[in-house]
């Protein structure tokens, strides 16, 4: 997996200022894709009540996993050590499969295309993808 270039982390520093107030609606509508596209997604939340777009878990989650991508842009020199704890939690606690993580970075890329059409230039999106894939790679890091 090539890292970050300098340009990429510029780029997905430049692209996440103008998009992080809508933090919370991308992650709700990430989660809620995540678990409609990719139904074996929900095994990890049978504990919600409702996976349903609207649901109040799905938007509570949504904030919540967009809060660990807003930590992760402020630790792109070295998301690994960054991201540790949060890789621990899914590794041990709640024994996430690691595939999942390419399967959320890729409804959050898609939901971001939809709601920044003009901001979400192939550069921004090559940028972005490599983010999100080196953020998958530093969650998976204590599965190994
Ligand atoms: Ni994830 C909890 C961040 C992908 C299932 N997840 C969290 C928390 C953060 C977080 C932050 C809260 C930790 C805490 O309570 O201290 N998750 C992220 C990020 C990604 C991600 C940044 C990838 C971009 N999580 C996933 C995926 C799944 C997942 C792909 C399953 C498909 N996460 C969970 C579950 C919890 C969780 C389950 C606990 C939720 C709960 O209700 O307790």
């Amino acid at each position: 997996m090539t890292s970050l270039t300098a340009k990429d982390k510029e780029t997905v520093r430049t692209f996440w200022a103008k998009v992080s107030a809508k933090a919370e609606d991308i992650g709700k509508d990430a989660l809620a894709r995540m678990l409609i596209v990719y139904p074996q997604t929900k095994t990890y939340f049978s504990h919600w009540k409702d996976l349903g777009p609207d649901s109040p878990s799905v938007r509570k989650h949504g904030i919540t996993v967009m809060g660990g991508v807003a930590d992760a842009v402020t630790k792109l020199d070295n998301l690994t050590a960054g991201l540790l704890n949060l890789s621990e939690l899914h590794a041990f606690t709640l024994r996430v499969d690691p595939a999942n993580f390419k399967i959320l970075s890729h409804n959050i890329l898609v939901v971001m295309a939809i709601m920044f059409p003009n901001d979400f230039t192939p550069e921004v999106h090559v940028s972005m993808d490599k983010f999100l894939a080196s953020l998958a790679l530093a969650l998976a890091e204590k599965y190994r």
